[in-house]
């Protein structure tokens, strides 16, 4: 980044400051007693990893994932992210907001759940290190990621209120811009709050060049009423999701449009002292268009694609948690409804379409039972779940293709329409947590757990070799499978919570057994692979069960050499592999690890931080996954509050402007750009980030 952007960014630093807001005074009280020490954001609990996402600089809240113990992103464009846990990725890590999951308008996850939050409106995210707990996602068979906005807090007295914060942040790489806003009207009983986010950018530098397409549109807004009363809690929400072009260069399509509707609503109440009642609702509806010719250099006229989707549908949940004297038992019943369409044209052939997905419903319906234990040094916590999946679409079609294509194509699209597409998986899900108080200072931590997830719309009815995977964006065409059965993640986590006041030091093992694991194979469709070959020059992958494991290890620390010197960090590994074959797992974080150290004093704060990663040769022959090299970044941030109401920020990125690839970004699928096609995107060049956010009460 050069100097006069430098120049610029500090300029605006403190000329221009409609700044956001350092909730941290209202993120403590919201949590309640927190023991756990907060360092830049950042703090581990017994069996959590949190970040306040707000003090992040990042526009997609997934990329603060690689600041936690065994999370990381796979990134296929700026905004979307998709969570990656312990070598699990995709679907099977569910993502919930506010205990809600969303779902997803994109057949290639270019709205992942996480790209629906801002990061300025975003209170936190929490990670479940180990097994989530049967109550915590239904299908959630390799994490849990859960994120709150952040809707301001309650008054202290029965006087309404007004409360707000307004935020900037500035990055000379790209002309980067955050806007952010929040208004609170509250009582002690009663809040109404509404938020605020813009997110703009040209697109991002890196030193091999721009990534092209890279540049983002984003608006977030959410309208919420909360009442708090003696014994009853509720939320509603309102909230919407403007994304308009912004690039997914790792992806055979950008982003023309998102557009998406949420509603929400939760409530608790105490009936009895020891008898509570609580429950969930959400709905979204997403329409989303995306095309291979408007954001990138559009491919000969009779390759030009427009691909217009939609998904709709929601989550519930009721439970009823007793606490009885030997045991508090929770039980409940949730689900999901999920409805998607995808439909292919060519603006250059009215005649041409592919009815890729239709009128595709997946529902589930869960019922659990969890029952925790507590004697004097242990706590039990042991769960069980039933899941129904049902799943069913429409017949599909195709049109305006000739020759050997068309005839192809028919006869796939016939075969689908002839075949029984009304599929029903049930499952049941055990997970025992098990901690145990050595001492003072040391837990002990065991999770034994199973957990299995139904196959995903687009593991089953994926009818046309297309690259339409989830976000997988190895580049291979895929083929459904329609005889495909539930993956099933058999886990064991072992591990220890040392904290006295001075340290703190949390270290996983674990190993995954996964039976029937779905991925890509080579497919035996002769059709298919003829289709495929004549698209993209390879042969089809079809979706399959076959056999994997994962071990790894992961560990939070933070020690503080005094009250104003405070060093933390963390460090993963994990090894993923095919046991049916060999072969490696696709994607997968290599080894990494981050060092900071935190100068706090009263009103300014500083914090350098290292990350590096190792090489990753493990990688998967079936996906041609290219290996990639280690690299170490530095980072660092100065924070000045000169009043508690004021924050200041300015951070550096890749401070010493290094040229790397992280693993997980993705491979460039566009030609005519700086970095070739088939070669890994980078990561930013050094790239200067002011920061300005302002909170009044
Ligand atoms: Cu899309």
């Amino acid at each position: 980044m050069k100097a006069v952007s430098v120049a610029y960014a500090a300029a605006l630093l403190f000329v221009a400051l409609p700044a956001a807001a350092a909730d941290k005074g209202e993120v403590d009280a919201q949590r309640g007693n927190i023991e756990e020490i907060t360092v830049f954001g950042k703090h581990l609990s017994p069996s959590a990893a949190h970040i306040d996402v707000i003090s992040e600089p990042v526009l997609d809240a997934a990329e603060s994932l690689a600041r936690l113990p065994g999370a990381d992103a796979n990134v296929n464009g700026r905004l979307s992210g998709i969570a990656q846990y312990r070598g699990l990725y995709g679907d099977r890590v569910a993502v919930t907001i506010d205990g809600i999951g969303m779902v997803s308008g994109g057949p290639n996850a270019m709205d992942a759940p996480l790209s629906y939050l801002s990061p300025m409106i975003t209170e936190e995210l929490i990670l479940e290190r180990g097994i989530p707990g049967v109550a915590s996602a239904p299908e959630s068979v390799g994490g849990h990621v859960d994120a709150r906005l952040a809707r301001g807090s309650f008054g202290s007295s029965d006087e309404l209120r007004l409360s707000g914060m307004l935020g900037l942040r500035y990055s000379g790489n790209g002309d980067t811009q955050t806007s952010a806003g929040r208004l609170t009207y509250a009582n002690r009983t009663h809040r109404l709050s509404l938020l605020a986010e813009a997110d703009r950018s040209d697109g991002i530098d890196t030193p091999a060049g721009r990534i092209s397409p890279s540049q983002v549109s984003r608006d977030r807004f959410d309208a919420s009423y909360a009442y708090s009363g003696e014994s009853t809690d509720v939320l509603f929400f309102v909230g919407a999701l403007e994304t308009k072009d912004t690039g997914t260069p790792a992806l055979a399509m950008d982003i023309r449009d998102i557009s998406t509707a949420i509603y929400g609503a939760q409530f608790s109440r105490q009936l009895t002292p020891t008898w509570e009642l609580h429950g969930k609702v959400g709905y979204n509806d997403v329409d989303h268009i995306m095309d291979n010719f408007g954001l990138r250099s559009p491919p000969p006229p009779m390759r030009v694609r427009q691909n217009d989707t939609e998904g709709k549908g929601g989550t519930f949940e009721l439970a009823s948690t007793v606490e009885l004297s030997a045991a508090t038992l929770t039980f409940g019943i949730d689900g999901r409804r999920a409805e998607h369409a995808s439909l292919i044209t060519n603006p250059n052939n009215p005649a041409f379409f592919v009815s890729n997905f239709n009128s595709l419903e997946r529902d589930l319906t869960g019922a659990f039972g969890v029952a925790v234990f507590e004697t004097a040094n242990s706590n039990w916590e042991l769960g069980l779940r039933y899941n129904e999946v049902s799943m069913d679409t429409d017949v599909v079609g195709s049109g305006g293709m000739m020759g050997m294509m068309a005839m192809n194509v028919q006869e796939l699209a016939d075969a689908f329409n002839a075949s029984d597409r009304s599929k029903t998986f049930g499952s049941v899900d055990a997970v025992l947590k098990y901690r145990r108080t050595l001492s003072d200072d040391l837990d002990l931590i065991v999770d034994v757990g199973s957990k299995a997830r139904a196959p995903s719309y687009q593991e089953m009815y994926l009818w046309l070799p297309l690259k339409a995977t989830g976000g997988l964006a190895d580049g291979r065409s895929y083929i459904g499978n329609l005889d495909l059965q539930p993956e099933r993640n058999n886990e064991v986590v072992l591990g220890l919570h040392w904290s006295t006041g001075r340290f703190e030091l949390s270290p996983r093992i674990y190993h995954r057994d996964i039976d029937d694991y779905i991925q890509g194979v080579p497919t035996s469709n002769m059709t298919a692979n003829m289709v495929a070959t004549m698209m993209s020059g390879a042969g089809a992958l079809e979706f399959a069960n076959v056999e994997a494991e994962i071990t790894g290890a992961d560990i939070g620390w933070r020690y503080s050499l005094s009250e104003r010197i405070v060093l933390d960090g963390n460090a993963a590994l994990s090894n993923g592999r095919r046991t049916d074959v060999a072969d490696k797992l696709y994607r997968l974080s290599p080894a990494n690890a981050t060092i900071a150290i935190n100068l706090i004093d009263d009103k300014s704060s500083v914090r350098v931080e290292w990350l590096g990663f190792a090489e990753q040769d493990d990688v998967s022959v079936y996906n041609d996954e290219s290996p990639s090299a280690g690299y170490g970044i530095v980072n660092a941030l100065w924070a000045w509050e000169p009043m508690s109401s004021v924050r200041l920020e300015l951070q550096a990125i890749n401070l010493l402007d290094k040229g790397y690839q992280p693993h997980t970004a993705g491979i460039n699928r566009v030609s005519d750009v700086d970095i070739p096609v088939g070669e890994r995107l980078y990561g930013a060049e050094r790239s200067v980030m002011i920061g300005a956010m302002l909170q009044f009460n």
